[in-house]
């Protein structure tokens, strides 16, 4: 039975939510147009291919979230109560079938575009004299080690790891090719140099994460986990553990220093002679 028009009218609430909507929506695509919030640029060329598959991302899913946003306000809007009588139906086959395809087509097509990106960190290892650091994570600081000038990383044992007495990953003095290895608690690499990084874990899970580097990758115990990179802007770069790994997590971050070439030979004898 039909109401009487007086009692109708969820026009002033329909009309509120659907600008309400409307507003949400414009604000929102403002926020990340203008970059409100953003990161900060990327310092390698792989870096810059993330972001633009980021911005390849944000575009696809921003036009379908203002488009569903908008379509959202209109049937709010126009379907309101009128004192008519509520229809019901049982969904749309072809509509189903066409927007599961949709989004297959474009999670697929977006997968494929990054593969390269992929490929290179993930399934590529670094290339020939690339300068290889280990890093060793623990509850909760970042240790460095550089091989030194033997170019060979010396024997290193659980047991050995003290951190009050120096030797945060267990350096085996006995082990000639241990003797030159330098140790820091910041990392430093040179400028345009190729950077292998070997990331181990000697206690919980932790997450080594430069945001500069678009690089974040688990550390985890009892595996050696490969990752490269190539820096290309000089500067100071923060580095943080992005994985809960337990109480003191918020203090457990480091310094990225990428330098020129000199200045890092500089840095290892620096650092060579603090070890000594
Ligand atoms: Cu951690």
């Amino acid at each position: 039975m039909l109401r009487r028009s007086t009692e109708r009218g969820s026009t002033t609430v329909a009309l509120a939510f659907a600008v309400f909507l409307v507003l949400m929506t414009v604000i929102t695509v403002y926020i990340f147009w203008a970059k409100v919030w953003w990161f900060p640029p990327a310092i390698t060329d792989l870096g810059h291919e993330i972001d633009a598959q980021f911005m390849r991302t944000l575009i696809i899913t921003g036009v379908v979230f203002v488009a569903a946003q908008f379509g959202l306000a209109i049937a709010i809007f126009k379907f309101r109560d009128h004192g008519q009588k509520a229809a019901y139906f049982e969904g749309n086959n072809t509509m189903e079938i066409l927007w599961t395809l949709a989004t297959v087509v474009l999670f697929v097509g977006l997968g494929l575009y990054a593969r390269n990106a992929w490929a290179q960190v993930h399934f590529m290892g670094a290339s020939e004299g690339a300068l290889p650091i280990e890093i060793t994570a623990q509850q909760f600081a970042w240790n460095f080690r550089y091989a030194g000038p033997d170019g060979k990383f010396g024997r290193t044992k659980p047991e050995l790891v003290s951190a009050s007495t120096g030797n945060p990953v267990g350096l085996d003095s006995t082990d000639a090719a241990a003797k030159d290895d330098i140790v820091a608690p910041v990392m430093a690499v040179p400028v345009g140099r190729e950077v292998e990084l070997i990331i181990r874990s000697q206690d919980v899970t932790h997450s080594f994460y430069v945001r500069e580097l678009r690089l974040k990758q688990d550390a985890v115990p009892g595996m050696e986990i490969h990752m490269h990179f190539t820096a290309t802007v000089p500067g100071d770069y923060e580095i943080a553990c992005a994985e809960l790994c337990g109480l003191g997590h918020y203090r457990m971050h480091s310094m990225l220093t990428v330098m020129s070439e000199p200045d890092f030979e500089k840095w290892v004898k620096d650092q060579e002679a603090a070890n000594q």
